[in-house]
């Protein structure tokens, strides 16, 4: 189902009646929705091995480095220049200086030998996700089938917003759900263009304006979500701009829209604002991310572009230093190249040499 709702005769949201303010969500009934194609739980190697073909640069990158470590099969510990190389195979890898130098300190501090490293590497990664993981649920996108959700996607341009929206939409339209696509990206002439394309291939609902007021887009899609009555299990997945005619500007509209949807969502919605981090530029992008945060009150993150990336370390980075849980993981430019984060499966990805 193809849909095109021009918002040109529909109200402004100024002039519209104010709806109840939205309410923090209580408990939706069915938390989330997973990768249909994930299968059930006894063929969790198959369906991660996308994950693992995409971790392959930074896994190949890292066990290589840790492999020369490892030639030395003494049980001495670990000497200056080997913990040295340790710490830089981790920041090659993104995961960050701060968690680098910190781990290195530990595998010093605990006379770690080469053999001890990798089994010592597993346990502390588990920490670092374990730590932002306030249940087991924590890393999986929130979804309620008894109420509208509302996806907000934002990270600078070029991250993989718009691609990211569309394989999100495939999923949820391959569960049957009602899905729009909010064309919040009215900066570029030819971001809605994309956007229609992704959304014809899913199967999505299109909400775009002919002007470039992307705020009233937003409204626009969620009086359509809740025009006929009935949302439950419905989803309203919003598009915004990557770059304006600066950061200020680009902030101030995020945060209107943001406004838009605490004012128009129904009472009992699922709110998840994903930013979109690419993992090939990721300390880049992560920089930002306090902005965006204050802008629209972050949820997660999305990272995308893990099959070409040697820096999957980011994931860890951005646990460690955003207290951010990546929920979505990018790994390919096809509809159906999306994963749902799983921390065991992810780390198995990087340090299971099986898995080359
Ligand atoms: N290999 C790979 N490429 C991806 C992935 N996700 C997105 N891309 C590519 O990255 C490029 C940018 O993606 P978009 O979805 O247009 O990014 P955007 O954030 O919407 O960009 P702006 O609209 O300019 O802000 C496109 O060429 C996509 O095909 C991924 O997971 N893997
Ligand atoms: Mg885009």
């Amino acid at each position: 189902m193809f849909k095109l709702f021009n918002r040109s005769d529909s109200p402004s949201p100024s002039s519209a009646p104010s709806a109840t303010p939205a309410q923090a969500c209580e408990k939706p009934n069915s938390e989330t929705l997973a990768d249909p194609s994930a299968g059930d739980s006894s063929g969790v190697k198959g369906a991660f091995s996308g994950l693992r073909a995409a971790l392959r640069q930074t896994r190949n990158g890292l066990l290589g480095q840790l492999k020369t470590l490892t030639a030395d099969a003494s049980d001495k510990p670990l000497d200056a220049e080997a913990l040295e190389a340790f710490e830089e195979a981790l920041i090659r890898a993104d995961f960050g200086v701060d968690l680098a130098v910190a781990l290195a300190e530990q595998a010093r501090q605990k006379g770690l030998s080469a053999r001890q490293l990798k089994p010592f590497l597993r346990e502390e990664l588990m920490r670092v996700l374990g730590a932002v993981s306030q249940s087991s649920r924590f890393n999986e996108l929130s979804y309620g089938d008894d109420r509208l959700n509302i996806y907000f996607v934002v990270g600078v341009n070029g991250a993989g917003k718009t691609t990211l929206i569309g394989k999100l939409a495939h999923r949820f339209v391959g569960h049957g759900k009602r899905v729009i696509i909010a064309a919040g990206d009215t900066f570029r002439a030819a971001a809605e263009e994309q956007l229609g394309v992704w959304a014809q291939r899913a199967g999505a609902e299109l909400v775009q304006t002919q002007t470039n007021d992307a705020a009233a887009v937003v409204y626009d899609a969620l009086r359509l979500a809740q025009d006929g009555g009935d949302v439950a299990g419905s989803v309203v997945i919003i598009d915004t701009a990557g770059r304006l005619q600066n950061k200020f500007n680009l902030m101030e509209e995020l945060g209107k829209m943001k406004r838009i949807i605490d004012k128009e969502a129904p009472a009992r919605h699922v709110y998840e604002a994903l930013l979109v981090v690419d993992a090939t530029t990721g300390q880049n992008a992560l920089s930002q991310a306090k902005v965006f945060a204050q802008a629209v009150n972050l949820t997660g993150v999305a990272l995308t572009k893990l099959d070409g990336s040697a820096k999957g370390g980011i994931a860890f980075h951005i646990a460690k230093a955003h207290q951010l849980p990546v929920k979505l993981v990018g790994v390919g430019e096809q509809i159906d190249d999306l994963k749902d984060f799983d921390a065991v499966a992810f780390i198995d990805g990087l340090l299971d040499e099986e898995a080359l």
